[in-house]
């Protein structure tokens, strides 16, 4: 009905970038490797990890696309993508990270289920769109509103991929409505990445981009917008995406008792190496991204070459050359930043990376405290091993 629609199998899926590492293949999860993910501010397009929970949606004719807006409203409306574009126009700069970001390294601990991730569960990209609060204005819900007149409370975006998660039905999960009609919430309608329109595997035609809160609530391939009472009760919101205890297991979880993600927290990797790496004897320059949830800037990066006894601080910035300050009117306060600093490194050492963001958290120092069943949001201080290659090893002659 709405000009796009969810395949019910794997046959029509749009090419990829041959550098991404495929974590899983159907449906399609694949990340950028390390170096890859910090050699620019903005990720390229067709480095940005891809998580999927089904076959990519498919549009046969755009000019027949309509995304609708109802429920607990004044005035349903179906908008096309020219309605959409006759809004003002935003960019936003905003990382979107998965709350799976790093569950390798959690499963490593005890087993968790979901796909596994290493750290390049993320990209910073700029989104062009109309902000979701215009749209709802259409719709008869004044800017800055948090309840309808019709018991309106959260907006609930559905999707039309398949996924067996939703037993065949589409993706969906919501965010409070006061979010979605605060125009500095920055929450968009996207229909363009980095510039360029949006691709399939990023939500083509339209997407939605809420800057700050885990990825699993930035919905693609847009169908409905549905004002409700409560929120969402879709499998990704009530069934995953939920913070549990180290002490809940698959035998005594009880999902109800937790409310579903939103906003991510602190996060930082290095990206400059690998897990276990070998480098040249002598100085090397670290490098990865840092990055907090809410609008929360990046207040330090505390870096270690010796297991955590001795902290230096990394650089920060956003464009290269130009220090970051965090409350800083031009720092943008959804995008990640990156980091760099030159450290002298002794054989077999481990190198630790841990940010603060601008409200003092700190990210755990170990991620037994907060492993959980699901393997979200592993954010424990980063770290990796360093081995010297002696500088004259040996090559064999051939
Ligand atoms: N319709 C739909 N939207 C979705 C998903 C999905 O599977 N289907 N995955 C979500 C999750 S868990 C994440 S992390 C992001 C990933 O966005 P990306 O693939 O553009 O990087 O999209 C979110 N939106
Ligand atoms: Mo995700």
């Amino acid at each position: 009905m709405s000009g796009v629609r969810g395949p019910s199998d794997y046959t029509h899926e749009p090419p990829r970038h041959p550098c991404l590492r495929i974590n899983a293949k159907e449906p399609f999860n694949a990340e950028p490797p390390r170096d890859a993910l910090i050699s620019s501010f903005i990720t390229p397009v067709d480095l940005f990890f891809k998580r999927n929970h089904g076959p990519i949606p498919i549009v046969d004719d755009i000019e027949r696309y309509r995304v609708s807006i109802r429920g607990l409203v004044k005035n349903s409306i179906h908008l096309s993508m020219a309605d959409i574009k006759n809004l003002p126009k935003y960019s936003v700069t905003a990382t979107l990270q998965c709350a799976g970001n790093r569950r390798t390294a959690m499963s490593n601990i005890r087993t968790v289920r979901g796909v596994g991730w290493d750290v390049s569960a993320l990209g910073n990209a700029t989104w062009g769109g109309a902000k979701l609060s215009d749209v709802l204005e259409l719709a008869g819900i004044p800017k800055l509103m948090g309840v309808t007149s019709y018991g309106g409370k959260h907006v609930e975006f559905v999707s039309v991929d398949r996924c067996k998660e939703e037993e065949g039905g589409p993706y969906k999960a919501s965010i409070p409505l006061s979010q979605a009609a605060n125009p500095a919430a920055d929450v968009l309608l996207a229909y363009e990445m980095n510039g360029e329109v949006l691709i399939r595997d990023h939500g083509y035609p339209l997407r939605v981009i809420v800057p700050g809160v885990i990825g699993a609530r930035s919905v693609k391939w847009l169908d409905n917008i549905n004002i409700i009472a409560e929120e969402c009760q879709g499998f990704f919101m009530q069934k995953d995406y939920k913070m549990f205890p180290p002490s809940v297991n698959w035998d005594n979880i009880i999902w109800d008792t937790r409310k579903p993600q939103m906003d991510f927290p602190v996060q930082c990797a290095i990206c400059s190496l690998e897990d276990v790496d070998v480098v040249k004897q002598g100085k090397i320059t670290i490098s990865g991204y840092a990055v907090s949830g809410g609008g929360r800037g990046i207040e330090r990066v505390d870096i270690s070459v010796d297991g955590g006894k001795i902290w230096l601080e990394a650089n920060r910035y956003q464009k290269p050359g130009v220090p970051y300050i965090p409350d800083d009117i031009t720092s943008e306060k959804w995008a990640w930043v990156l980091f760099k600093v030159d450290v002298e490194v002794a054989n077999n050492s481990e190198i630790i990376a841990k940010a603060v963001d601008m409200a003092a958290n700190v990210q755990p120092e170990n991620v037994e405290s907060i492993w959980n069943l699901r393997g979200i949001l592993n954010t424990s201080w980063h770290r990796v091993r360093v081995q010297n290659a002696s500088p004259a090893t040996p090559r064999s002659n051939l």
